[in-house]
């Protein structure tokens, strides 16, 4: 009802211009008359944000109005990388502030590479969220996302003589310009306490810590449409009544803003350290404070949607509402849901039964029993006495179901209960189980994946409830994955498909299959591709002062370190590769194919095997990048801090990625889909989402090697009981470690883990050694199709041709349709 004025969202470069040095004068963050790319950087974020504010503001009010069911995607993890650049290609303004730019001195790339990158994720979770959101609005789907505001991301990344290094990453240390904080939506949220029963016998949450969770809102536009969603990310804060001046007055300044510090540490880092029992509690606090805030908020706006339009009924809320748990983060959102409409809103169990099951979905994302979450029941009743009682009489009603409508199961309840005190000593409260039981909907990420959680991990309850399971294979953002990483070829694309409706429509990329031979396109091609690895060469000589030749074969794995992702094998065939290199004298040289092989991603703080990875690959690069023998045929590059921002970078110039992981284990991946987007062949297991690509791309543009899925328990069993017979060059590679030629550190407990069952030793459980010799075989293939050029060029580009399926849009829109049930929402 605010009377119209004028907008300030320039569209125009002129009015571009001066709404840039409006902001420049008018919201300065910094000292006047300095003008600088920083400064430059800041002044256009926030000029692009007031364009972004008067979509968001016309979508909320667009969503108020028509009160379409809405989806809430609860995430722990947001990996949203850069946005400015994102930002003006998705408004479509690029050119305009490419040239209000210039004529304020600056170049557009320049400025956009001070902002800093917000990492409030740890890696393929975290970045699938993102990419969802880009989706959700693009598709104009009525739909938000909800988060915690990290004080600091993920760690930076540093590397030294010793290895990885982590340091605090302050993304918000000038501040984010994209963020608005939201002043009127705060709510209690209450720590500990106990539960206090009325003579009427209901029952109430009293006492405890309370905290006040603020909501701080980003701006997610979609692409060339006026919708513009939220994500929601909230911070804790306390009220200044709780912090205790007598006190302070009194000198004990730390008891005094105990309360203050201790909202402090809700969101201080992501994933904090949960070895102590203080870091168990903390992690748990987060995920609450995460769903409590998130809750209470969507009911609000239920309630306000419902304003005038006379009495509600709950049973309505999951007609308007559809919760998505992104893995067992969130999974507290079931007790509380419960909670809340229980104790808050009076309703009885079943009704709250039913509100709360036909709202909320599950999607898991690992089979890995060490990630799968499991709570101690001790830390729970502690920190959530109410929601502890919840989840028992959930547990208590789940299996009386069994026992009474499927007592062929009875047998299989220790598996299914969700809460597990077979251990006396330690009972745990199992969050999988809570999500299965309570949920609508469970998917898995990709075919492979979900086929693995029917008929394994969630194998019992699939008899229970067979309607239940769904696969939604993953898919990237086409916009930030080519549109804007990889300008020069999505150009080419552009023009050989008559147009960009692709962008919104990935499926039309098979288009160009028909010109897989034209020599024409064959030229565009590789140039854009040799573009883009000369800037990658320029960027790994500016951050770790190694050469790199863009004529040799750019081989990149990128991806957290973990031991079943295997850069393990990776490093052992480079350093297999190396011995040979060294021993075929300059003549045998001649014929190799020269290679870069790159490896980044970050180890977890206390993930020690993951660590002594970073160091080897360090070590192997700095004996081979300096021998000058080798200089022409291989380079190993560590690249250090990777992040969403280098992965804009490495993947346009990657001609060949690794997604070896062991068969089984890798839920989806979704940097194979990234790479193989932008031209890149795969040499890939069949894991995951491998196993989809291979099949949409052909297998001949794919290169295979290793065990199956279902092969790999039996050859684990071989392998424990001495069937195995190593291949003599994995043999080799170890042994060539062993005997110091890449330095003094004690690799023993790294290479042991690859033996038998003694002292590190575990037997090899990832299968490397098993999967060594085929893994060599197809990178002898690799070397081979990499001398034909044009054979390489043509699967180059059906890699890309067939890479529609994996477009986040389709992913989203198979949510929207096959899980929430909700409709777009365009604003007019
Ligand atoms: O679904 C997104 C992403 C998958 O692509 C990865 O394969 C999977 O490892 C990852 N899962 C997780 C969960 N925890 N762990 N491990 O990050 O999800």
């Amino acid at each position: 009802d605010f009377p119209a004025v004028a907008h300030p969202c320039a569209e125009q470069p002129s009015e571009i211009t001066s709404n840039i040095v409006y902001h420049a004068q008018y919201s300065p963050h910094f000292s006047p008359l300095k003008f600088d790319p920083e400064q430059a950087f800041y002044a256009t974020a926030l000029s692009v944000r007031d364009n972004l504010i008067q979509r968001w503001n016309d979508t909320y009010l667009h969503f108020h109005k028509h009160d379409p069911k809405q989806t809430y995607y609860l995430s722990m993890e947001y990996l949203q990388g850069r946005a400015l650049t994102n930002a003006i290609g998705n408004l479509d303004i690029q050119g305009a502030y490419a040239d209000a730019l210039k004529k304020l001195g600056h170049e557009i790339e320049e400025i956009a590479e001070k902002e800093k990158d917000a990492a409030l994720g740890n890696g393929g979770l975290g970045r699938l969220a993102s990419c969802f959101l880009d989706s959700m609005a693009t598709l104009n789907l009525p739909a938000w996302g909800y988060g915690l505001r990290y004080r600091y991301g993920l760690f930076k990344q540093k590397i030294s003589k010793e290895g990885q290094e982590e340091v605090a990453e302050d993304w918000l240390e000038k501040f984010s310009p994209w963020e608005v904080v939201r002043h009127d939506v705060i709510f209690p949220i209450r720590f500990f306490g106990h539960v206090e029963i009325s003579s009427t016998g209901s029952r109430k949450w009293v006492g405890g810590e309370v905290l006040q969770a603020l909501a701080y809102d980003i701006p997610i536009p979609g692409y060339k449409t006026k919708n513009a969603i939220s994500l929601r990310l909230w911070d804790a804060k306390a009220r200044a009544e709780d912090f205790n001046l007598f006190q302070f007055n009194d000198g004990q300044y730390e008891s005094a803003a105990l309360l203050h510090s201790k909202a402090q540490q809700i969101c201080a880092v992501l994933y904090p350290g949960d070895t102590t029992e203080n870091g168990k509690i903390l992690r748990l606090k987060q995920q609450f404070f995460l769903c409590s805030a998130s809750l209470q908020d969507i009911i609000a706006r239920f309630k306000k949607r419902k304003e005038g339009k006379g009495p509600y009924q709950w049973s309505e809320f999951p007609n308007k509402v559809a919760v998505q748990l992104n893995d067992t983060h969130p999974t507290l959102s079931i007790p509380e849901l419960m909670r809340l409409l229980l104790d808050d809103e009076g309703l009885g169990w079943d009704e709250a039964w039913d509100v709360t099951s036909r709202t909320i979905a599950y999607t898991n994302h690992t089979v890995l029993p060490e990630a799968l979450e499991k709570w101690s029941q001790a830390i729970m009743w502690k920190l959530l006495p109410r929601h502890m009682e919840i989840i028992e009489e959930i547990d208590k009603r789940f299996k009386a179901m069994v026992n009474s409508n499927h007592r062929d199961m009875e047998s299989k309840l220790p598996l299914m209960q969700i809460l597990d005190s077979s251990n006396p000593e330690k009972p745990v409260v199992r969050m999988a189980n809570l999500c299965v039981v309570s949920s609508h909907t469970v998917n898995g990420v990709a075919q492979l994946h979900s086929d693995i959680l029917k008929s394994e991990l969630f194998a019992h309850y699939v008899s229970l409830w067979p309607g239940k399971f769904q696969n939604k294979t993953n898919g990237i953002t086409p916009r930030r994955w080519l549109r804007f990483c990889n300008q020069e070829l999505s150009n080419i694309i552009t023009k050989w498909l008559k147009g960009d409706a692709w962008i919104t429509n990935l499926d039309l990329l098979s288009g160009l299959c028909q010109f897989a031979d034209n020599e024409e396109l064959h030229a565009e091609w590789a140039s854009a591709k040799m573009a883009s690895k000369s800037r990658l060469a320029q960027y790994i000589l500016n951050i770790t002062g190694v050469m790199i030749d863009p004529n040799s074969l750019f081989d990149i794995q990128i991806k957290r370190i973990h031991e079943y992702k295997r850069q393990l094998l990776n490093i052992l065939g480079a350093v297999y590769r190396y011995k040979r290199l060294k021993e075929m004298g300059d003549e045998g040289r001649k014929k190799a194919t020269p290679r870069t092989i790159m490896i980044g991603g970050k180890a977890f703080a206390t993930y020690t095997n993951a660590k002594r990875i970073v160091k080897l690959v360090n070590d192997v690069g700095s004996v081979i990048n300096n021998d000058p023998e080798i200089k022409d045929y291989l380079k190993v590059v560590f690249v250090p801090n990777y992040n969403v921002s280098v992965a804009e970078i490495l993947i346009p110039g990657s001609d060949l990625s690794q997604h070896i992981s062991t068969a089984g284990m890798e839920a989806s991946g979704t940097s194979n889909m990234k790479f193989a987007l932008n031209g890149c062949l795969i040499i890939g297991t069949l894991d995951g989402a491998n196993v989809e690509i291979r099949e949409e791309i052909g297998e001949d543009n794919f290169f295979l090697f290793g065990a199956k899925a279902d092969e790999v328990p039996r050859l684990r069993k071989e392998r424990e009981n001495g069937l195995f017979k190593p291949d003599p060059r994995f043999e080799e590679a170890k042994h060539f470690i062993r005997s110091g030629a890449f330095g003094t550190y004690n690799y023993e407990p790294l290479l042991d883990s690859l033996e038998g069952n003694s002292g590190y030793g575990r037997g090899d459980y990832f299968l490397v050694g098993q999967d060594f010799p085929s893994y060599m075989d197809a990178q002898a293939q690799v070397d081979e199709a990499y001398k034909d050029k044009k054979r390489w060029v043509k699967m180059s580009i059906l890699s890309t041709a067939g890479c529609g399926k994996f477009s986040s849009d389709r992913t989203i829109s198979q949510y929207a349709k096959e899980i929430w049930g909700i409709n777009p929402c365009p604003v007019p």
